[in-house]
């Protein structure tokens, strides 16, 4: 694309917004970070929902609430009497009619309001998948995209002090230009998936702050502390307790402080997950948070996590709570899948394929494995839909925005799998890279590409997308999608860009646990005996890869998926996993298990 060209795309986008904000479409803000420990009241619990698989809704105005006014009246759209629904969680668990259900749910929840003069009140929600439109007392305050991060409004002035009723259209259709796009392997749960809390905050607060080592540094902390509201000349102080720590500054007239400090802390590690208490102050507020400090970057073609050289163990989750059936959402639904990735000797989480829960992030965290977190662009994307690159920007400034305190994300996936013949694929996440480079440079960076060519034994990755990449991040099904072409031990590579580590971020293939009967050299028969094969060559291939970083089986659980529809093995199951959603561990559990332990 020529400059002149981009320009007149970036125009193009700038006008389609301003178009959207005049006809009444307001946008939600990019949410206050570390609401867990804000003083919040919790919205979750029972809300009464109507299921409108037609849209009917829209043309009713449900969220007017609109009563009998004389006798000849009568109202067909409205909550009352209708079931309900637990918030968080996707709708479709939760009532066997919305099992498949992709369309619009409409939630309801009232609240009680006593706010004091001078405070602040917001609504803020962790996530709605995928599109929500929210209204408060019959007025709409505004809408969010984007089924996977967070999202808050300012309610403060139009919260009435009583009672109060918000009602929130969900709706969860694919759509052509959204993020992820209409084709995509893992069950679309809609609805109210995470939190729902009101926080109250003083007229003036902290809305973000970035406290962590700076690049390659192991003692050096350089970050910042953002306030909302009055902001000049604001006492700003970061206190680290354990350390004897005590930072002073002052905020500018941006509300905006800048911090520099040197300790000699214990560093983040999955041997050592330490972490300290870390109090932000401000005049007029303080919030404490859970911070670990850890230096990871790419030198040469190694990736060093304190300086030192790390292999990294990880396996494949998408956030489905196997024994549930259903989106999870929770500590305890983190525990599942973090504990197995655990015992399987992981030391990193690949949480694909679009930003999980803050309690998975921190779970992972506090338990010590390393978080790859990735946003859901994921592989038929419109990039040249212009409305693209605006949501790309959103979405990645509210993941990086709610994580990039979380010592235990050391690497960002911006991409998994697209490819460089779609229009503006190749200047959008370029443009991308950079953008989150800026929010966090203390982080890895990549995009996962399948483009390579295998052919005669030999693959040549090539993506011009790498060199942006800290890593170079390949999906391969050898064994599975494609044939070996020789003997695993003896595959040659080459590579466009040779200096940099290499992840396998994905490989494997299918079996149904219990499988065994059936030729165990054809795919055909979901054998565990073939997918164990796949495994053991894989093994092998790995020995061949000049500076293999690490690799990340597909995947850890068998995980609902209805593309996958061969009735006898698979009824609605992607069957990679290593363990079944009943909990059976397949043989090739065993075989990556022992790789990992001798690793
Ligand atoms: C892939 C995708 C992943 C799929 C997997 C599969 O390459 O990245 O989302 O689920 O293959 O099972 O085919």
């Amino acid at each position: 694309m020529t400059i002149k060209k981009e320009k007149l795309f970036k125009i193009q986008a700038v006008l389609l917004l301003c178009l959207l904000q005049l006809t009444g479409s307001l946008f939600a803000q990019t949410a206050m970070i570390n609401v867990q420990n804000r003083n919040k009241t919790s919205l979750n619990g029972e809300w009464q929902v109507i299921l409108d698989p037609t849209g009917i809704g829209e043309w009713k105005q449900v969220w007017q609430e609109k009563k009998p006014q004389k006798k000849t009246d009568f109202i067909e759209y409205s909550f009352v009497g209708g079931p309900n629904l637990k918030v968080p969680g996707d709708f479709n668990s939760q009532l066997c009619e919305l099992t498949w259900f992709e369309g619009t749910v409409w939630y309801k929840k009232q609240f009680y309001n006593d706010l004091q003069p001078g405070k602040r009140l917001f609504l803020h929600f962790g996530s709605v998948d995928y599109m929500a439109d929210v209204y408060l007392n019959g007025e709409k305050i505004g809408s969010h995209e984007g089924g996977f991060t967070p999202f808050q409004f300012e309610i403060t002035g139009k919260v009435k002090s009583g009672s109060n009723t918000v009602v929130v259209k969900v709706n969860n259709n694919r759509q052509g230009n959204g993020l992820p796009g209409t084709g995509y392997d893992w069950f679309n749960y809609g609805g109210i998936t995470r939190d729902v809390d009101l926080i109250e905050t003083n007229n003036s607060y902290i809305e973000d702050y970035f406290i962590q080592l700076t690049k390659g540094s192991l003692n050096k902390v350089l970050g910042w502390v953002q306030l909302n509201g009055s902001q000049h000349g604001q006492n700003i102080m970061v206190k680290i307790p354990e350390l004897n720590l005590v930072y002073n500054t002052k905020s500018d007239e941006n509300g905006r402080a800048k911090i520099e400090f040197s300790s000699r802390f214990k560093l983040w590690s999955p041997e050592s997950p330490k972490l300290y208490k870390v109090i932000v102050e401000s005049d007029n507020d303080v919030v404490t948070d859970s911070i670990g400090f850890r230096s990871i970057e790419v030198r040469g073609k190694k990736v060093l996590l304190n300086g030192n050289p790390v292999f990294l163990k990880s396996v494949n989750i998408h956030e489905e709570n196997p024994y549930k059936k259903a989106r999870a959402y929770s500590i305890d639904d983190a525990r599942v899948l973090l504990n197995a990735a655990k015992e399987l000797g992981c030391n990193m989480v690949r949480l694909a394929h679009y930003p999980h829960s803050e309690n998975m992030i921190r779970e992972a965290e506090k338990m010590g494995l390393m978080v790859w977190s990735e946003l859901p662009v994921y592989q038929h994307i419109q990039f040249s839909d212009s409305l693209v690159p605006v949501k790309l920007e959103r979405m990645l400034n509210e993941m990086v925005c709610r994580d990039k305190n979380r010592c235990g994300v050391v690497v960002w996936s911006l991409s998994n799998e697209t490819y460089p013949g779609t229009p503006n694929r190749n200047e959008a996440l370029i443009s991308l890279t950079g953008k989150c480079r800026a929010l966090d440079s203390t982080s890895l960076i990549t995009h996962v590409m399948n483009t390579q060519v295998y052919k005669n034994n030999a693959f040549n990755v090539w993506d011009p997308l790498y060199k942006y990449s800290d890593l170079i991040s390949i999906n391969e099904y050898i064994g599975w999608y494609d044939p070996w072409q020789g003997k695993p031990s003896e595959t040659k590579w080459q590579f466009a860009f040779p200096d940099k580590p290499v992840f396998i971020s994905e490989f494997g293939g299918e079996a149904l646990y219990g499988s065994n009967s059936g030729p165990t050299d054809e795919a055909a028969y979901w054998t565990e005996a073939y997918q164990g094969k796949i495994y053991a060559n894989q093994i092998e291939l790995f020995s061949t890869i000049p500076n293999l970083c690490g690799v990340c089986p597909w995947i850890l659980f068998d995980y609902r998926s209805l593309g996958r529809m061969n009735q006898v093995y698979q009824n609605g199951y992607n069957r990679k996993g290593l363990i079944t959603e009943k909990g059976e561990k397949k043989k090739a559990w065993y075989i990556m298990y022992e790789y990992y332990k001798g690793k």
